[in-house]
């Protein structure tokens, strides 16, 4: 809602990775997001994410002062300041029956909250089974592949707003499924540990936690290792109310939609 007030009508595309109408082919072309490559990362040749973009070749909503795509000096994280691409060949698409049955995994599994199962498959997958988030990453490679720097590469936005889909598809079932359930329920209980290592989720992760850099004034509560660098050049959210991750949970209040693949 917060954009649509901004812009009447704007949406917020996402990158089906399930490729049901050929989206990789759609997305990944020198006049949308630029070309796909493998091996090692190098910089992207087409697209308006070039470095310089010759004025001739850039569209009309392009920002008059803007030469081109250069990576800000300080989030480069030794790919450049040019937009890099390059992997190694891993899985994917992910098969789309796979993808349904994680959406549908919205009951307890012998009394452990199903949100654990969900979380690390939508976030890690199963090797050479369900490559999702990570592998994602990793196959657009470069700076997509860089943990704290990825959403350099405008693919990060598409990707993210997929994985949110798939999380708000799973929500939806899961109030379905669970009568008189509410939407913190989607969450474990606090005192229940993860099944895989025993620990609680980490922080972030937590019904309660606040979402960084949205964090009022706790003074202390940092999840990026790389803080200093990247707080010099953000803005200060610090007096701002916090914002938790229960307040983000209700998708329909939160004003998002999502069209199925394909469009309506
Ligand atoms: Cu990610």
């Amino acid at each position: 809602m917060a954009l649509q007030a901004e812009v009447p009508g704007v949406t917020l595309p996402y990158w089906d990775w399930a490729d049901h109408v050929g989206a990789t082919g759609k997305l990944f072309h020198k006049d949308f997001l630029g070309s796909l490559r493998t091996g090692a990362p190098a910089p992207v040749t087409d697209s308006v994410l070039r470095r310089s973009v010759p004025p001739a070749e850039r569209p009309a909503w392009w920002p008059a002062n803007a030469p081109g795509f250069p990576i800000h000096p300080l989030l480069e994280d030794s790919f450049g300041t040019s937009l890099a691409r390059g992997s190694v060949q891993v899985s994917w698409p992910p098969p789309p029956a796979l993808m349904t049955q994680l959406e549908q995994l919205v009951v307890d599994q012998e009394g452990v909250h199903p949100f654990w199962f969900f979380w690390v498959v939508l976030e890690q997958g199963i090797p050479a089974v369900l490559p999702t988030h990570n592998t994602g990453h990793n196959f657009i490679g470069g700076h997509m592949s860089s943990q704290a720097f990825s959403p350099n590469d405008p693919v990060f936005w598409l990707h993210h707003a997929n994985v949110d889909r798939i999380w708000a598809t799973w929500q939806a079932g899961r109030l379905a499924a669970v009568v008189g359930s509410k939407p913190s329920d989607h969450y474990p209980p606090p005192d229940q540990l993860s099944p895989f290592d025993l620990k609680p989720a980490p922080p972030g992760h937590r019904l309660g936690d606040a979402m960084w850099p949205w964090v009022g004034g706790a003074a202390g509560y940092d999840v990026m290792s790389l803080g200093p660098q990247v707080k010099a050049i953000l803005p200060d959210f610090s007096a701002q109310a916090a914002v938790t991750v229960d307040d983000m949970l209700e998708v329909d209040a939160v004003g998002y939609r999502y069209e199925p693949p394909g469009g309506p």
